[in-house]
């Protein structure tokens, strides 16, 4: 395809919105056609951004104008299936927001649908793979340079929370993406999860207990630990250490302007992951519209994002109960292999 693809903005919420914005200033190659978004105020918010795209209250309306080429899926995860499975029957590539599907079967009967429709047509929104310090240490990993992997240690930091945040999301809002990274990171696959509640921070909010210790087991005897902390204060922080066999390597150090006064060194951190993850946006956004394209996709799977659905499931059970969850998964379907 040599003309702008055509992409359809289901959802205009933050991520929505923030998307539009993104396609309109930043992407090559597309253009916002359509703003899918029930709600009027956000919709006009969003169009004024868009100034080639249309508004629609619903996907359907949406599909049957025939002005999208494609739809980027942004809708909240309870509604994602709804919308995928509409514009896989129109045979649309789709980046959806992570995650996939709000549980594991809603995420197999999407895997089903485009395995029947004989095309990989869904790239999942973990934006994490496309930042470059996560690229650098995969490779670095793979390589082998520093010896083999032994653990990784991560810690995901947010401020606060909106008072929508409630327990489960700690698993299927925020540890969503380290189900997604780590095993991507390492190169093996989750096979349990287990939960340990620490001191509650009198900063959390009355509804939340919390920060939690994530721990994993990987199927390559990788040993994972996931400080989720949502009440930080200070600013957001997603940072991940490898345990090599000869030495240790770090991503997601503040990387800020740097200040000396009144004997103090400070370096600058991010306040919310939008900043901390614009250029892995950019480049996500980027990457699967030039695949798109093609006809191809250019990053996560819907396997892939079942897969983290079903260590979510794992993981809420988990966040619950004391002890280790197993993961089970089947077999990759030969569609994905
Ligand atoms: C939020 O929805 C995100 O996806 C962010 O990346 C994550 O850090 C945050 O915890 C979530 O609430």
């Amino acid at each position: 395809m040599n003309s702008e693809l055509r992409v359809g903005v289901v959802g205009a919420g933050a991520m929505g919105f923030d998307h539009v914005k993104r396609l309109t200033g930043t992407i090559t190659g597309a253009h916002v056609s359509a703003v899918v978004e029930p709600d009027e105020t956000r919709r006009n918010a969003a169009l004024e951004h868009a100034p080639q795209a249309q508004g629609f209250a619903s996907v359907e309306a949406a599909l049957a104008a025939g002005v999208m080429d494609a739809a980027l899926i942004a809708t909240p995860g309870q509604f994602h299936e709804a919308g995928l499975l509409a514009c896989l029957g129109e045979g649309l590539p789709i980046l959806c927001e992570k995650p996939l599907t709000k549980d594991p079967a809603s995420s197999w009967h999407v895997v089903e649908a485009e395995i029947a429709g004989g095309k990989k047509l869904i790239q999942v929104g973990f934006m994490r793979r496309f930042d470059r310090e996560y690229e650098a240490l995969r490779e670095l990993i793979a390589s082998e340079r520093v010896g083999e992997l032994l653990m990784i240690h991560a810690v995901h930091r947010n401020p606060s929370v909106p008072d929508s945040y409630d327990q489960h999301m700690l698993i299927n809002d925020s540890v969503v993406h380290e189900f997604d990274v780590v095993p991507w990171l390492a190169g093996g696959s989750v096979t349990s999860v287990e939960v340990r509640h620490g001191r509650r921070n009198p900063n959390t909010p009355a509804h939340l207990r919390e920060p939690i210790l994530v721990l994993m087991e990987l199927d390559n005897g990788v040993l994972v630990d996931v400080e989720m902390n949502v009440s930080v204060r200070f600013g957001y922080q997603v940072a991940t250490e490898a345990v090599m066999a000869d030495g240790i390597a770090r991503i997601g150090q503040p990387s800020g302007m740097q200040i000396w006064q009144n004997a103090t060194y400070s370096v600058g951190e991010h306040a919310d992951f939008t900043t901390r993850f614009v250029e892995a946006y950019d480049r996500e956004v980027q990457a699967w519209v030039d695949a798109a394209k093609q006809g191809t996709i250019a990053g996560p799977s819907a396997w892939d994002g079942y897969k983290v659905a079903v260590c979510c499931e794992a993981g809420v059970r988990a966040l619950e109960n004391p002890g280790r969850v197993a993961v089970e998964l089947p077999p990759v379907p030969d569609f994905y292999a």
